[in-house]
């Protein structure tokens, strides 16, 4: 439990809090959010599950760049972690076109400056991963920006860094996903300085709420594609005809125990190690 801690921000379905001048204490919930709503109901061990996969993200891609992270909490939802001065950049890499990115390749051909080959179609594979950062919204949507609109928030030099290192964190986990039958189409990085100017990696990595995540049996390009985690959930959301505004609606036992158990078997999938092992251990991530 956060002892003596501050709250310091709340996210949508988690909490920060600041443990002393050098350390935060990430907590994740079980909430679960679907168009941009956070449900009444709860999904049991959700935040156990991303933040397991975050820690092993974490551990294996550190030679890639270095992580906020100091420790995993025996409740195996709450991480300790470095305090960061944070880029005010959200560092989107993207391997296949889905949500904003298949928008504005509709609408102009591009995403972010990326001028990419025509006739693609929705959930297409990118011929290369692309760097698509974007703006932190505060409130609302994050907005996709072109590299000098990037630049002017980061410095060019940082930016080409941020490029570099988000295009290899993708390029690692992806492969690492595609051979356990996970497609990452996209996902968010999120990094923060230390002390010493060097550049972290913060916030959660490569998880199901920071990434799309397709089940690769099922891929199939020209049209969208069904979520490894929250598809259950959404299909029951519109099979209600709710209007996806606030407050949504209660899910059904089925709905959280089918949807329990999609988030237990990309953790399983992807780590190779026992949800219940991770439970009895949660440092067993990181090894
Ligand atoms: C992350 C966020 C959340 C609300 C700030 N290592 C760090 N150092 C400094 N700042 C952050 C981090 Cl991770 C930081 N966020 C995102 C997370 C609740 C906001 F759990 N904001």
């Amino acid at each position: 439990m956060p002892e003596a801690a501050l709250h310091v921000g709340s996210g949508k379905v988690r909490e920060l809090y600041a443990l002393d001048d050098e350390r935060l204490l990430l907590v994740a919930s079980d909430r679960i959010s679907t168009f941009d709503v956070v449900l009444p109901t709860g999904v049991p061990d959700k935040g156990r599950v991303l933040t397991g996969l975050s820690g092993f993200w974490f551990a294996r891609t550190r030679d890639v760049c270095a992580n906020h992270l100091l420790a995993l909490r025996s409740d195996a939802r709450s991480t300790e972690c470095r305090r960061l001065e944070m880029l005010p950049i959200e560092c989107v890499v993207r391997g296949y076109l889905a949500g904003s990115g298949w928008k504005d390749y509709n609408a102009t051909g591009a995403v972010c400056g990326h001028v990419l080959p025509e006739g693609l179609i929705d959930s297409a594979q990118l011929p290369e991963p692309i760097f698509t950062p974007a703006t932190k919204a505060t409130t609302g949507h994050d907005r996709n920006i072109d590299r000098a609109q990037a630049a002017e928030l980061v410095g060019t030099d940082r930016l080409e860094q941020v490029e570099r290192i988000s295009i290899a964190l993708y390029r690692f986990a992806s492969e690492h996903a595609r051979e356990r039958g996970i497609l990452i189409a996209d996902t968010k990085f999120e990094f923060g300085l230390d002390e010493d100017g060097r550049l972290v990696l913060a916030d959660e990595a490569l998880t199901p709420d920071s990434s799309r995540f397709w089940p690769a049996d099922h891929y199939r390009p020209g049209g969208s594609q069904p979520s490894f985690d929250k598809q259950f959930v959404r299909d029951y959301c519109e099979s209600l005809g709710w209007d996806k505004t606030d407050p949504g609606p209660d899910l059904p036992d089925n709905v959280v125990a089918g949807t329990r158990a999609r988030y237990v078997e990309a953790f399983e999938q992807l780590t190779e190690i026992g949800f219940a092992d991770y439970l009895a251990d949660p440092e067993v991530v990181l090894r």
